[in-house]
């Protein structure tokens, strides 16, 4: 790093409690206690007025976290970006390989470990289960988004989705990907009580947040509150792809 060629400038938005635009220039890397050989950036937390937490985190080789993430009553998510992962819950390990994720249910903690000789990229999420008597608690679940049928996303044909996580009542969060081919859109705005953390894998795109239309690009996030307005056109030669938390399948407490 050196000085700049011009004045500072930045494409970060931050509107805390409503939603926030957090591009990759900006992020700062922190370390975090039990993560070993990692740098991690906090991209949303409560102090955002996000009611979970999301990191980027990169594994150098041997990297590993020594206690487990999650468990008493919070449930994660890893998804590698790049390179490979061993995830540890109850004594078992599962390999990911880019595109893998594994979600442990609120019961279970993860431990995270590269035991490759280079280094993994990771998107990393956690949030506060919400149990409901009479629905049993959800399941551990590991896949790879490569074996995944996407499907049409709301009869679009230039617009995919695929759901990571089972569509069951006892799952109160789901992660997606939505891929718009360029010129593709949303087919209207959205307004809705969930929140989204979507971090973008890949193109451009101008999105529509809060009345304001805001360019974004890979390697942006994107936190969005309860209730923003919400849309996206995909512009530029790659298709626009980004994965995306989403809150679900619960009566919201009065
Ligand atoms: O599932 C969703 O709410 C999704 N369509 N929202 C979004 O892409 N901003
Ligand atoms: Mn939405």
């Amino acid at each position: 790093m050196t000085y700049p060629k011009d004045l500072l400038s930045t494409r970060a938005i931050i509107e805390h409690g409503r939603y926030a635009l957090i591009p990759p220039e900006g992020l700062v890397n922190n370390q975090l206690p039990f993560f070993e050989k990692c740098t991690a950036s906090i991209i949303a937390s409560p102090k955002l007025g996000a009611s979970f937490v999301q990191y980027l985190i990169e594994m150098e080789a041997g990297g590993k976290t020594t206690k487990a993430f999650g468990g008493n009553g919070i449930e994660s998510f890893v998804f590698v970006r790049e390179g490979t992962l061993d995830v540890i819950v109850d004594n078992k390990k599962y390999e990911l390989t880019q595109g893998g994720y594994v979600y442990c249910p609120p019961h279970l903690g993860m431990i995270l470990e590269n035991n490759s000789n280079s280094n993994t990229k990771l998107i990393l999420y956690k949030q506060r289960y919400i149990a409901v008597e009479g629905i049993p608690e959800p399941w551990l679940v590991c896949n790879n988004i490569n074996n995944l049928e996407p499907s049409i996303y709301e009869g679009m044909e230039d617009v995919t989705l695929i759901d990571l996580l089972p569509t069951d009542m006892s799952f109160d969060m789901n992660m997606h990907i939505l891929t718009f081919q360029p010129g593709g859109s949303h087919p209207f705005i959205e307004t809705h009580v969930q929140e989204h953390g979507a971090y973008l894998l890949s193109g451009q795109g101008i999105y529509y947040l809060d009345n304001k239309w805001v360019p974004v690009k890979k390697g942006d996030f994107i936190w969005m509150g309860p209730f923003i307005q919400q849309a996206t056109y995909a512009v530029g030669h790659e298709p626009l792809s980004y994965i995306y938390s989403k809150d679900c399948n619960r009566d919201p407490e009065i």
